[in-house]
């Protein structure tokens, strides 16, 4: 494995002055979004990919590895990033829900990575409560943080930075970069955007993007779920029913502007994030948003045009937040260029979830159906991972930690439930990597009215169950179906199929000892389970 060559001073007071050589571990830099669905980058391929939303997260794709079947095993932004840290799923590091507070104490490869010599460091949103442990410098986000001249909490205490949050973020990054980082340790830097999550606020500069063309629109849009299980027709992220003018879409919104009694159930980060901006922001704000305003009043829409209209702000403003997180990565590759450290830096770009920006007829996530369950997962690794290469193995979030710590040339503990992708990233195809993925999520009742369901996914065939209101179940063909609108459970003819699926589902349930389930399951079934794939 690769080594550290240091050149301690005799001088304790100058030991800092480490040398970094080729042989040394790799840097860590690891870039990620909240909520960026995989259909919203360039490089993968998705029905928004004439926009050309990321054209540098697209450059990272040419410079290294793209993973194509790429996971979450819990759809929802807390959860995802406990699962990143431990290397464990939910029910094992116990940050179920957003409402959880993680327990810093517990195993993370931050701190394993301190141990192997890494120096390391955190900025942006964490979302799992408490002060982080496990880096060398680091500022949070409070909560969900706010796009407009936010609040970070620092070691030493809570300050307000401003400008957009992205650039926040990145500033302090940069900053870390060339100002704190200790030259010839290896570095773990992790860059935590809060955008494009909800609502989309995207920054003054990006305010008037897109204006000039119409994005396409998602093949589902309109879809009635029909075929579904009762959840998908019970839940509350329709941009028909649930995204509101003002809420989501600021039509009109003051920063006096009272969140209505239709609201209740959401969380007030909306009206918090307006308040914030400065007057001249504001007034920057309006004078992009007025006469589009104007004009949506004057067309009186209704129906399904009124659907297009509020999809078409919608999908403008997610991709606007999209471009302010490429331009950091754009910004974050320039400076490891800058100070010379491109050559000897793993970047890895990723995002806690994805997300419907219209499919279905939805916005937000947590269900396991596709778009919320792709992650993106990018790798430029030089002279490692060959460049523009993409990869069609099953990886999920459970096997970043590994991931780093093979990185460092680190031991991987027992106890870690995922693989390190290293082999993958490295172009190999072990013949034992893993052929499904289990899946649960958990956070009900609460925001969009998703319940718990737990599924297993394979290269071909999704199987799902809803198991809260009694045993609903729904399978997928996805390669027959890949927009998920044929549900082929209970099919008599695919019954072997189905048995066989469900005796995998429940063979990783034991294989990750997740007895989270409520639900009874059939004695038949676990006996006939067989030893799980890793
Ligand atoms: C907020 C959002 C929800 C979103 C959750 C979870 N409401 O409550 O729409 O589902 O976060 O998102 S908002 O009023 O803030 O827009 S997560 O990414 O943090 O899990
Ligand atoms: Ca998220």
């Amino acid at each position: 494995m690769k080594y550290l060559v240091a050149l301690l001073s005799l001088v304790p007071a100058l030991s800092v002055l480490t040398v970094q050589t080729e042989n040394s571990p790799p840097n860590i830099l690891f870039v990620f979004s909240d909520d960026h669905a995989t259909h919203a980058i360039g490089a993968y391929d998705g029905w928004l990919k004439s926009v050309n939303p990321t054209p540098h997260i697209d450059q990272l794709a040419e410079e290294g590895i793209l993973f194509e079947n790429s996971f979450c095993s819990n759809s929802i932004c807390g959860p995802s990033r406990a699962v990143i840290l431990t290397g464990k799923h939910s029910h094992k590091n116990g940050f179920m829900n957003n409402g959880n507070t993680f327990d810093w104490n517990q195993q993370i490869f931050p701190k394993l990575l301190r141990q192997a010599g890494y120096q390391t460091a955190l900025y942006g949103k964490s979302h799992l409560r408490g002060h982080p442990q496990g880096f060398d410098d680091w500022a949070v986000l409070p909560g969900q943080g706010l796009y407009y001249n936010p609040d970070l909490i620092f070691p030493d205490g809570r300050r307000r930075i401003d400008g957009h949050c992205t650039d926040v973020v990145t500033d302090l990054a940069v900053q870390w970069l060339k100002e704190k980082r200790t030259a010839g340790k290896p570095f773990l830097l992790m860059v935590q955007h809060k955008a494009p999550h909800r609502n989309w606020m995207p920054a003054l500069r990006h305010l008037k993007l897109y204006d000039d063309i119409s994005m396409p629109e998602p093949p589902t849009l309109f879809d009635k779920y029909e075929d579904n299980a009762p959840p998908a027709r019970h839940q509350e992220l329709e941009i028909d029913r649930h995204m509101d003018l003002n809420y989501d879409l600021f039509v009109d919104l003051t920063p006096e502007f009272n969140q209505p009694a239709s609201q209740q159930r959401q969380d007030k980060s909306a009206w918090h994030n307006m308040k914030r901006m400065t007057p001249e922001q504001l007034r920057t704000w309006r004078a992009a948003y007025g006469p589009k305003d104007r004009a949506f009043h004057q067309a009186k829409l209704t129906g399904p045009d009124l659907v297009r209209w509020k999809f078409q702000r919608y999908a403008k403003n997610y991709l606007r937040c999209v471009k302010g997180v490429d331009e950091s990565v754009g910004r974050l590759q320039a400076t490891l260029e800058e100070l010379g450290l491109s050559d000897n830096t793993v970047v890895v770009y990723s995002s806690d979830q994805g997300f419907y920006i219209g499919d279905h007829g939805w916005y937000d996530k947590r269900w396991m159906y596709e778009e919320s369950l792709k992650m993106p997962f990018i790798v430029k690794w030089p002279e490692v991972a060959e460049p523009g290469s993409r990869n069609r193995h099953l990886i999920q979030n459970l096997d970043y930690a590994e991931t780093f710590l093979e990185i460092a040339g680190a031991p991987i503990p027992e106890d870690m439930q995922g693989r390190s992708l290293v082999p993958l990233i490295e172009g190999k195809s072990p013949a034992d990597w893993r052929r499904s993925i289990y899946y649960h999520y958990y956070e009900y009742p609460s925001y969009h009215m998703v319940p718990r369901h737990y599924g297993i996914r394979t290269e071909r065939h999704k199987l799902m169950h809803f198991y809260e209101f009694g045993d609903e179940w729904e399978m997928y063909d996805l390669k027959t179906d890949p927009d998920e609108l044929t549900n082929l459970y209970g099919l008599a003819r695919l019954e072997s199929l189905t048995s066989g699926l469900k005796r995998q589902l429940f063979a990783l349930q034991r294989h990750y000892e997740d007895d989270s389930d409520v639900s009874e399951k059939p004695d038949s079934w676990k006996r006939q389970v067989r030893p799980g794939t890793r």
